[in-house]
């Protein structure tokens, strides 16, 4: 049977595709196929593939979401794999089901499955994509009970029992694209205000030198910890206040931004001998604490060219491309002023190939195809195997660890792909590069 998949694949190689390098887009979209292909074959109808061990993943026992086909449906609907995208949709429809008693991470479900089956139904107008997406609404929407209103970090879907007070920006301020479309979609206003409530009440409690920190109480809404960054926990506080104000025409969301990216430049901002960076500094002081950036922060550039400032966006794209370069593949993180690795994992994340994907569109300048083209030839060369593709271990010794994370296919493969494939309009992407109109 080998010899039919390595003709099934050089056929999809050789499908013209019209873009800036139909040649690659093509070998993205074939590699997009052998990651699914593998789920497929190991892990159908659960959350992830385990590529290695060649079993399934699931996020809550064993129960699962089916994370992997509802984060990857439109990266197919992009890709214009029809068949494959009609057999997922069919395994969401048939399958999934929230009325389980099951306690979800609010974030992680929204970005992902909120904001998939949102993009899927306004890519295809399956009513029934919508109808999942409005009931999951209605079980997360609990979370905002809190006394601020911002959100508590977990739910169960089937009672509505809420836990975990202690919460970050990213997960308070990371839902008003998903929980906003779906108020458009539905004519329940309640979705819109809940979420944007949590992203006010967030930026209500920045410093006095307008920095947001690390962790934080949504019952007492004090800060917990006051380490400020551009980091995990929270990246896509920041990218949401900008998005909201792009999708929405948002004017609290576009003053918000402008205050906070303001606030982050004069304070966070860091140009070493090593590059140009953002560093980690008290929210109160200033002071900075440590000077290290990662696989997470490296979205930063996407966001800063959507912003309009491409100054620092290429400056710090040059920087995230030399992080990479340093083992020849994305180190979680690195200490910028040493130029030494802190955390040697790599868990084939998308942030910098967004970037990159962004600067292209909006300079044209062929350096990011040729980050691009190495950011690919490093996947396959290290992160390929036999059944999809897998985690590092360490960049360093390249070593695999065994996880096909869902992001994988909604944002990695799909951010490549568009880098190389024609342009087009499709939306503003969430967290999640999931599309959304
Ligand atoms: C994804 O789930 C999202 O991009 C999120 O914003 C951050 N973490 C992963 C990818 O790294």
């Amino acid at each position: 049977m080998r010899w039919i998949s390595a003709l099934a694949l050089l056929l999809v190689t050789l499908q013209p595709v019209e873009g800036s390098d139909p040649i690659i887009a093509a070998r993205v979209r074939a590699e997009f196929l052998h990651a699914w292909r593998a789920y497929e074959q190991y892990a159908w109808g659960h959350d992830e593939l385990r590529p290695l061990a060649k079993t399934p993943r699931d996020w809550h026992g064993s129960e699962s979401l089916l994370m992997t086909p509802v984060d990857a449906l439109d990266t197919m609907l992009i890709m214009g794999l029809d068949a494959e995208a009609k057999k997922a949709t069919e395994l969401i429809v048939a399958k999934l089901s929230f009325d389980k008693d099951i306690e979800v991470k609010n974030f992680e479900i929204t970005i992902r499955i909120l904001g998939g089956l949102l993009s899927a139904y306004q890519m295809t107008h399956d009513e029934r994509l919508l109808k999942l997406a409005d009931d999951l609404g209605a079980r997360l929407l609990p979370v905002f009970d809190s006394p601020t209103g911002m959100p508590y970090m977990y739910v169960n879907l089937k009672t509505g029992k809420t836990r975990g007070a202690k919460s970050n920006p990213a997960e308070i301020g990371t839902l008003i694209l998903e929980f906003g479309t779906l108020a458009k979609l539905t004519g329940k206003p309640v979705y819109y205000d809940k979420a944007k409530n949590a992203l006010v009440q967030m930026y209500k409690r920045r410093s006095k030198l307008g920095l947001v920190g690390e962790e934080i109480d949504v019952e007492t809404g004090k800060w917990v910890s006051p380490q400020s960054h551009v980091g995990g926990g929270i990246d896509s506080y920041y990218e949401y206040l900008l998005k909201c104000a792009r999708l929405f025409g948002d004017k609290d969301c576009q003053s918000m931004w402008e205050t906070s990216v303001r606030a982050m430049n004069r304070h966070l901002a860091d140009q070493a001998p090593s590059g140009f960076w953002y560093a980690q500094v008290d929210m109160n002081t200033g002071r900075r604490t440590a000077s290290e950036f990662g696989a997470l922060h490296a979205f930063l550039p996407a966001v800063l060219a959507m912003g309009g400032d491409l100054k620092r966006a290429q400056k710090l794209q040059d920087s995230c491309f030399k992080m990479w370069m340093l083992a020849g593949i994305e180190p979680e993180v690195l200490d910028y002023r040493k130029m030494t690795i802190v955390h040697a994992g790599y868990q084939l994340r998308p942030e910098i190939v967004e970037s990159a994907y962004y600067l292209w569109r909006d300079t044209k300048d062929p350096r990011y195809l040729e980050q691009g083209r190495a950011f690919f030839d490093a996947l396959v060369k290290y992160c390929r195997t036999e059944n999809g593709y897998t985690i590092l271990k360490s960049v360093v010794t390249k070593e695999q660890g065994d996880l096909q994370h869902s992001f994988f296919l909604a944002e990695t493969l799909k951010y490549l792909y568009l880098m190389f494939a024609p342009e087009r309009d499709l939306g503003v992407f969430n967290t999640e590069a999931h599309p959304l109109r």
